[in-house]
């Protein structure tokens, strides 16, 4: 059987071209290591059918835990799941249909989530954080059909959807041994044969996400069960995540970091999640939930390892569980951060570089026994093809600097609704990921700066494009721009310069207020700088970098007033 997935395998790979040693190798260690995915029929290439497989392979072996309230093993939680898939099938939703969610880091979310993709709908999971104004965008642009969210509900969310006429539904899970209540409450008509009906398809788009781009308007991000199958393959692949493995999630199930990286490559090999019984990060429950639940590794941002390391200095566990690793993504780790982390855990630090468009991970530092991590390099790229290339899309050679660039199955298709960011992004039959980097002698990956205009908030990106276009809709101001200033705890944070119209009584209160009211709080500019002239470079072009400098340098020498978040 091994040897047939492995010739299987080869040929798929050697039709695209794209045979290396490294392919191969992993593909026979996968063979080794995971010894149950040799009886996984060569069909077997949805997410989907993968949680189906585990939940035979190792039904009784924890899956999810909320600390403190449930432990649900691979089998429960599949049950559960079949029973909302049914649930959401006599609510109306249909295959194709767009789901929105909108919760904390719950089991709720998690059923749910499930539940939405095995009726071959697609999940669009949202920020809980945003304003009426972006849940309105972000219903509408993923054309979604019901929103659910928790029992306690969200204010803004629900005025959007009612103002779109798109139902609401409360999911509630009362104990271990009920089944999801979803409210109002559903006919009771009985779906299971209709459930039993739908088989998923590689194809279906199980998930809608959304990124910054460089215009004002965030691009939509479909992704296959395909390019979730395979991204979570990849992931287990890369830090050979087993049943063994059991980990604490930190961060918010509604970016891929925390869904595929945290989430789901944990279950899709049988392995454990525990989620804090808050359903967000807390830095003062997360060492006692390691412990509780034996984990062995954990993924965050380097903003969350910073609290975690200033938590250790403050007030240290008597003891620090022995961990695999420790993961780090979404945002560049500063070499004495990952330093300080290894010391004080005694845990290998691996940092990597992932996308959405890429269904997450496109690099990673190796384990020990893989090889070295290099501090300052987001490591070896890992389940697709890359390529540095130069504007006329030609590869650049060792330590070249150019663009990242990605091709391959576990990357989007292209985005929604947006045929002129598809074809930039999409240009010479390669995914441009923005970044610049180079990729050094020992084939790791090194990022030097940006091409896309994008703040990036402790992992969180945001586009001052956007923000730009929101202050301009302000009547009273004239100019805007919103640029990144470097800060302590998020690595970069988000200000702003305005120049207010002629005669108005604008301050830097009332452009506060006005982006409090209308802006999730990430996107909130922290400082505003009243002026009446912006810099310019030589040719006349307003660059945020040079406007961010021209800023930060006033900062030292005037009193600007600063507004918390
Ligand atoms: C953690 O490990 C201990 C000791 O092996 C065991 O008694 C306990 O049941 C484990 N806890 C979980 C949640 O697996
Ligand atoms: C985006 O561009 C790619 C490559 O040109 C193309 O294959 C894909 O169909 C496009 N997707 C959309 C949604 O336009
Ligand atoms: C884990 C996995 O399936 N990764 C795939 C990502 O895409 C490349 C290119 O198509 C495949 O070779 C990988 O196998």
């Amino acid at each position: 059987m091994c040897a047939f997935l492995l010739a299987a395998n080869l040929i798929l790979i050697s039709s695209r071209c794209i045979v290396s040693p490294r392919s191969v190798f992993i593909i026979i260690s996968d063979c080794i290591r995971f010894p149950f995915f040799s009886r996984l029929a060569m069909g077997i290439s949805t997410l989907t059918g993968l949680l189906d497989y585990v939940a035979g392979q190792f039904s009784d072996r924890g899956a999810i835990s909320v600390s403190g309230k449930f432990d649900l093993t691979h089998a429960k939680l599949h049950q559960l799941v079949d029973r909302a898939a049914a649930k959401l099938l006599s609510a109306g939703v249909s295959p194709g249909d767009v789901v929105a969610l909108t919760f904390p880091n719950t089991v709720e979310f998690v059923i749910m989530f499930l539940a939405v993709i095995r009726v071959r709908a697609t999940a669009a999971p949202l920020n809980a954080a945003y304003t009426f104004d972006e849940f309105e965008f972000y219903l509408s642009d993923s054309e979604s059909k019901i929103l659910l969210t928790s029992k306690e509900g969200n204010e803004p969310a629900q005025a959007a959807a009612a103002k779109l006429n798109i139902p609401h539904l409360s999911a509630t899970l009362p104990d271990a041994d009920s089944d999801v209540v979803l409210s109002p409450t559903q006919s009771e008509a009985d779906d299971t044969n209709s459930l039993s009906e739908l088989t998923n398809d590689p194809s279906d788009v199980a998930l809608f996400l959304h990124t910054s781009g460089t215009t004002s308007r965030p691009k939509g991000v479909p992704l296959t069960q395909q390019n979730l199958y395979s991204s979570v393959r990849n992931i287990q692949s890369v830090y050979k995540i087993t049943e063994s493995d059991s980990t604490v999630i930190v961060l918010p199930l509604f970016h891929v970091h925390g869904l595929l990286a945290g989430l789901l490559s944990s279950l899709g090999a049988g392995a454990a999640v525990a989620l804090p019984a808050s359903g967000r990060f807390s830095a003062s429950t997360f060492w006692s939930d390691m412990k509780m639940y034996n984990a062995t590794w954990y993924t965050a941002v380097p903003t969350i390892h910073q609290i975690i390391l200033d938590r250790h200095l403050s007030s240290p566990e008597p003891a620090y569980p022995k961990l695999r690793f420790i993961r780090s993504c979404s945002a560049s780790l500063a070499p004495a951060i990952m330093a300080r982390l290894e010391e004080a855990f005694g845990a290998p630090v691996l940092e990597a570089y992932a996308m959405t468009e890429a269904t997450h991970l496109m690099s990673s530092n190796p384990l020990p026994e893989e090889g070295p991590h290099k501090p300052g390099s987001v490591g070896k790229p890992v389940g697709q093809e890359m390529a540095i290339l130069n504007e006329n899309g030609e590869v650049q050679e060792t330590d070249a600097k150019g663009e990242v660039c990605i091709r391959g199955l576990n990357v989007t298709k292209g985005y929604k609704n947006n045929l002129e960011a598809n074809k930039t992004a999409f240009q010479f039959g390669w995914f441009h990921t923005g970044d610049l980097g180079f990729i050094d002698s020992d084939g790791y990956l090194h990022l030097v700066g940006r091409i896309k205009e994008l703040i990036n908030r402790g992992g969180e990106k945001i586009s001052p494009i956007e923000v730009d276009s929101f202050l301009l809709s302000h009547p009273d101001i004239a100019q805007a721009v919103a640029f990144g200033v470097p800060d302590d705890k998020y690595g970069e944070e988000i200000n702003c310069a305005v120049i207010p119209r002629d005669g108005s009584n604008l301050d830097e209160e009332e452009v506060s207020r006005f982006c409090k009211k209308n802006l999730a709080a990430f996107k909130v500019p922290k400082r505003v700088f009243m002026t009446d002239s912006l810099p310019k470079t030589a040719t006349g072009k307003i660059q945020r970098r040079i406007v961010s400098e021209h800023f930060l340098a006033q900062i030292s020498t005037a009193k600007v007033p600063k507004f918390g978040a």
